[in-house]
């Protein structure tokens, strides 16, 4: 946008004055970001209001994109930089004599999102608008956030996210007059009517107000702005009398109020399965609404829409979707099926058994009586449609009900034309394992969109130094374009420009240094080696692996304090589901490791642990950059993507690997040479799994060094940790070792020996990192959506 900079300074005391009649020099970091905030909310008003109008009348195709979590961390930085001005403001805050960085630090981190489903989901909606592509996003505005975890004595505790405070969200317009209602409970009758169809009839609903609040989305340096629309739920004016106690009202308020902590896994809880229905009914009923603007026919619906089921907690999508078509409009069966099939299109975004949802069809009932009704004809109509074609056996296995239950994925595949795993890998192993029946039917729906990530947040914005550099070696094109980083490789033999990117990195973790010191009195030495994992805490992530390797190295040290060996930093971040035990006691470990290592002299700073609480997009935005290594240790076959390893390679830390996910791709981009890929291929994983031949407790007894570290745990070397030591013992050789750690261990430690050794070669190393810098631009989010609204959703973009 045109700005000058003495302009801005204008507006900016001019909003202070305003929101809070103070002087600049006189206001609070938060006042400051607020008005900040206000002023670029002035900014973009007018695109933002024209928006929906101009695509209503141009009548533009436009996909909506579901999701139940959006996590787009903190939004300032990102809008500036999207609207052209974070310089200026940068530029004007100098001169004003403000911090910008105390200001950025006052907002608080949107965490509506678990990890890697979340927070694609944002960089969807980034994306989406950079490319002008007319995409809005549909979710909750949950009252909590995911936790804030804190550590004590080890322990994770989980304290409320109470983000939007006493006065909202400072990027949310609240839409009153956009209001549905929703229903949900009571008893359904059906009726003939006139026209021969059914009307149903409710009996005693909880009738729920939706009530939209809108965030925009703005494009990167493009004017456009999208919408995100966030719900929240309300009881309805004429239902009041219903709710005088505060505990019948908080029933009400319970749903919009949290944000199911789990992270690839399901609980079948009632409230979650209301607010699954309660985002997609007050979306379609919206969408619906602003279709029939364009005065065309409801049966062509799927001409102007797309609406996206995002993992299968939107995939009530599909039966309500019919509902309305045919209850509220009188669209007869067959029309609203052909729309309804043609509008809508899924992301499974893994494949664990465990997060694949399935409901109880009484609790289905009880909470959705209409729309269990349709699903069970959905059902139907699909062995019907399908009987005689293909074996029994195949029909039986991809039903919607089955055994009692309603199977959500099953629902979307069926109930939509696209099916879409998110890495090649996973789509490979959707295709020919997990869901290889519904290939056999639908092979056409079936595709792969690997994941992608906001590149401008994860160097731009998080990474400047490093940015600044790559300005001064190809200009600053790259930053609007960012297959430019590609010409990168022409300095990989340059050793004046490997040591200023080596530089660079070390200023980093610095950086990231004094925030250890500062929040955990922990020292760190910037040349050690920064080896980080970050994610959320899982079995098949497989931190414990981790972990082993650093009781190894402690051992190593121990036997012989004179080993040669480059100092080592492990950094991990990550939090536990609250009701995951194993997860528990492994960040408990890792605490207990830590201080073990951290408070043995005799290691001489060899070795160093360092679990930073309460991880999240923010801390990713400090962490990231000052990272070595990268740390991508899941069992092979089960991380469906992935996708803090593509903001890692693209911050020329060195991925170390299993060929899971889409680390596979990010081989394939840099090559063999500047990557290191260790452990069991997906093929092996599955072998065992066929053959049961598997046996850690072998393993453990036969190899000395397996025996000792994994003794550790029990022998009390380890202190404070008992039973969580015999947890995870009793994991790794009574319940022979789920994701195959002991298997991996050898593989795992001779790929951390090779890292050891080619850090000491600075040259060598600072050309992998550079090679990695170089080659990130194809894990663009933008380049992924584009293929999103070229393959899937069918809109136009620029
Ligand atoms: C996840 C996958 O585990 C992760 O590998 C993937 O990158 C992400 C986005 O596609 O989706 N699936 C999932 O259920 N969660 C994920 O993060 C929570």
């Amino acid at each position: 946008m045109e700005l000058t900079k003495e302009q801005f300074i204008r507006d900016f005391k001019d909003q202070l004055h305003r929101d809070f009649i103070v002087k600049i020099n006189e206001s609070t970091d938060e006042e400051r970001f607020l008005a900040l905030a206000h002023l670029i909310k002035k900014y973009i008003s007018t695109p933002w209001l024209e928006r929906r109008h101009d695509l209503v009348e141009e009548d533009v195709k436009t996909a909506y994109y579901f999701s139940i979590e959006f996590l787009p961390g903190r939004m300032l930085e990102t809008n500036l930089l999207n609207l052209g001005i974070l310089d200026l403001v940068e530029d004007a805050f100098k001169d004003v004599d403000v911090d910008f960085s105390d200001v950025v630090n006052a907002e608080k981190d949107m965490a509506l999102g678990n990890g890697g489903l979340g927070r694609l989901a944002a960089a969807f909606m980034d994306s989406l608008a950079t490319i002008g592509a007319p995409g809005f996003g549909n979710g909750i505005r949950y009252k909590y956030g995911l936790f804030k975890q804190k550590i004590v004595d080890g322990y994770q505790i989980e304290l409320p996210d109470a983000w939007l405070g006493t006065d909202g969200n400072v990027w949310e317009t609240k839409k009153p007059h956009s209001a549905v209602e929703v229903k949900i409970y009571g008893k359904v009758y059906l009726y003939p009517n006139k026209e021969g169809n059914f009307e149903p009839f409710y009996e005693d609903p909880t009738i729920l107000r939706a009530v939209p609040y809108d965030i925009a989305q703005i494009g990167f340096q493009n004017g456009v702005v999208n919408n995100l629309r966030l719900w929240d739920v309300e009881i309805p004016e004429s239902e009041e009398d219903k709710y005088r106690t505060i505990e019948d009202r908080r029933k009400i308020e319970d749903i919009t109020n949290i944000l199911y902590p789990d992270d690839s896994s399901y609980e079948g809880k009632s409230l979650r399965l209301i607010q699954e229905y309660f985002m997609v009914s007050a979306g379609l009923q919206t969408i619906i609404k602003n279709y029939l603007k364009t005065g065309k026919d409801l049966k062509d619906i799927h001409e102007l829409v797309a609406v996206h089921i995002n993992d299968t907690h939107p995939a009530l999508a599909v039966p309500e979707f019919m509902r309305i078509l045919m209850d509220d409009y009188g669209v007869v069966w067959e029309d609203a099926w052909n729309s309804t099939v043609k509008v809508m299109s899924y992301t499974n975004h893994t494949i664990l058994a465990e997060a694949l949802e399935k409901w109880d069809c009484n609790l289905f009932k009880e909470i959705l009586p209409r729309i269990y009704q349709i699903v069970n004809e959905i059902d139907s109509r699909y062995v019907e449609e399908v009987s005689g074609k293909f074996p029994g056996k195949i029909i039986e296995n991809t039903r919607i009900i089955r055994n009692e239950k309603i199977h959500m994925a099953n629902l979307s595949i069926i109930g939509g034309h696209s099916v879409n795993g998110v890495a090649k890998l996973h789509t490979d192993l959707l295709i020919s394992d997990v869901l290889n029946d519904f290939y056999q039917i639908y092979p056409e729906k079936f595709n792969n969109k690997t994941n992608g990530i906001i590149v401008r947040r994860w160097s731009q914005i998080s990474n400047p130094l490093m940015s600044d550099e790559i300005d001064k070696l190809i200009g600053k094109e790259w930053r609007s374009d960012i297959h430019q980083l590609k010409n990168l490789e022409k300095f990989i033999t340059d050793e004046k420009v490997l040591n200023e990117f080596y530089e660079v990195k070390k200023e980093n973790k610095k950086k990231l240094a004094a925030y250890v010191k500062e929040t955990q009195g922990i020292e760190l030495n910037p040349d050690a080696i920064f080896d980080v994992q970050v994610k959320r805490l899982h079995a098949y992530k497989r931190q414990l692996l981790n972990l082993l390797h650093i009781i190894k190295l402690y051992w190593d040290i121990k036997d012989n304090p004179d080993i040669d060996m480059v100092p080592r930093v492990f950094i991990f971040g990550a939090k536990a589901a609250p009701g995951y035990r194993f997860a528990k006691s492994v960040i408990k470990l890792i605490n207990e490791v830590a201080n073990l290592v951290n408070n043995d002299e005799s290691l001489q700073d060899k070795l160093k642990v360092v679990f930073l609480p309460n991880y999240n997009v923010t801390l990713a935005e400090l962490i990231i950059p000052a990272s070595d290594v990268s740390e991508q240790i899941s069992t092979a076959g089960k991380e469906a993507s992935g996708t803090s390893n593509m903001k890692f390679m693209m911050n020329g830390a060195i991925t170390l690997a299993t060929l899971d996910g889409a680390n596979i791709e990010i081989k394939d981009a840099v090559g063999d040479d500047n990557i290191v890929i260790f452990g069991m291929n997906t093929d092996e994983v599955y072998d065992h799994y066929e053959k049961h031949d598997y046996n850690a407790r072998k393993l453990y007894e036969e190899n000395p060094t397996i025996n000792r570290v994994v003794n550790t745990f029990i022998d009390g070397t380890i202190l404070n940790s008992q039973s969580e030591g015999q947890e995870i013992y009793d994991a790794l050789i009574r319940h022979n070792d789920e994701y195959f750690l002991l298997e991996d261990f050898e593989s795992y430690v001779n790929a951390q020996k090779y890292i050891n050794d080619i850090y000491r070669d600075k040259i060598r190393w600072s050309q992998m990192a550079l090679n990695n810098i170089a080659n990130s631009g194809r894990f663009s989010a933008d380049d992924t959506i584009r293929l999103y609204a070229e393959e899937i959703w069918n809109i136009k973009h620029n």
